[in-house]
């Protein structure tokens, strides 16, 4: 079993009567819930790596919020979450209460992060999940020995998001497809240091801020402008049909990563090095917040697709068998 806090792979968590599991690596106390719930909720790290202030913390939250919407259970049948122990479901309580008041979180401290545990079932990419979110400082991701120090949880990840915000790229006037391949080298390299292996895992780039993204008012992306207008829930109840359009989507992004950012580089070496690559573009709080306040309530769009990314167990290597333009190369 999967140690949340330090990462071991323990034959078992030793069982107190008073304590409850804990961690004999660690010594931290394990939720019950997490160990009992293990083979029905085995753990998946929802974690993303990304560069300070371009929206990591503030897209968790957002998921968190969504996922507690009462909405959501009436396009899932059966779904529901649950947060094991007490620090995940104050964490929890914690994120969907400031959006909701319309608070924005300060910029997250660099230190070694506990997770936040969510436990699904229900979400028809299959059976039941533990998510160990954790929320790195984007200082993490400025060099590959903090990352090793502060985020050594990615080599236990399958499937990493790259969280990127073009605005604000953008507005401070950086090379976009430098920067992108800034990120995944310094990931690259903080991988490799930890003994891992990234051609091992697959890798979701997920294009955050999308309600600040001046190019996707552009006729041609008129579709992925329409996409997120409809917000979140929207199609969610077909789940085949859906997965249709979260594929469509992310090839329409891969383009657009070549042609409107130039950043085919990019794309070649993530290609090369993960077990292939796909795209989604979210706004975790629907418009541009002022001075740290939302000036509106929180319209969250697509959210639910990098976690959806997560969760699916087909291979991004091949491509879906009813995609009609088979291109050259793998995906
Ligand atoms: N317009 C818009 N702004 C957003 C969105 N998400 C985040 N922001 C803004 O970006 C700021 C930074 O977001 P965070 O989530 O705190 O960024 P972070 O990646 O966690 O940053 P560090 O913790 O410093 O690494 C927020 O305070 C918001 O002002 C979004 O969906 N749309
Ligand atoms: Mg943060
Ligand atoms: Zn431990």
């Amino acid at each position: 079993m999967l140690c949340p806090f330090c990462l071991a792979q323990v034959k078992q968590f030793t069982k107190n009567a008073n304590t409850g599991y804990t961690c004999l690596e660690c010594k931290e106390s394990v939720p019950a819930l997490y160990v009992d719930g293990y083979s029905q909720y085995p753990p998946v790290v929802l974690s993303s790596v990304g560069f300070r202030g371009h929206g990591k913390t503030v897209y968790l939250a957002a998921l968190f919020h969504v996922l507690a919407h009462y909405e959501l259970p009436r396009h899932w049948e059966g779904f529901y979450k649950t947060a094991p122990g007490d620090h995940s479901l104050e964490i929890l309580d914690a994120n969907i209460r400031m959006l909701k008041e319309g608070k924005l979180p300060d910029s997250t401290a660099q230190n070694f992060p506990k997770p936040t545990l969510v436990q699904v079932k229900g979400i028809p990419t299959g059976k039941g999940a533990t998510l160990l979110c954790y929320d790195v400082a984007g200082e993490s991701f400025e060099k590959a020995t903090r990352m090793v120090t502060y985020a050594r949880f990615f080599t236990r990840s399958t499937t990493v998001l790259f969280l990127l915000s073009i605005p604000d790229l953008e507005r401070e006037g950086a090379n976009v497809a430098q920067e992108m391949e800034r990120l995944l080298t310094i990931y690259r390299n903080g991988i490799a240091e930890l003994g891992g292996n990234t051609r091992l895992q697959r890798l979701v780039v997920m294009y955050t801020k999308a309600d600040e993204w001046t190019a996707l008012f552009h006729d041609q992306y008129s579709e992925l402008r329409n996409y997120l207008q409809a917000g979140t829930f929207d199609g969610l109840a077909d789940y085949p049909t859906y997965k249709k359009s979260l594929f469509a989507i992310s090839e329409q992004l891969r383009t657009l990563t070549a042609e409107h950012l130039q950043a085919q580089a990019f794309l070649n070496n993530a290609e090369d090095n993960f077990d292939g690559v796909r795209f989604c573009v979210v706004s975790a709080l629907g418009a541009s917040p002022k001075d740290q306040q939302l000036q509106t309530s929180i319209a969250p769009r697509r959210v639910l697709d990098p976690l959806l990314w997560v969760l699916d167990k087909d291979p991004f290597r091949t491509r879906p068998k009813w995609w009609p333009w088979s291109r050259r190369g793998t995906g």
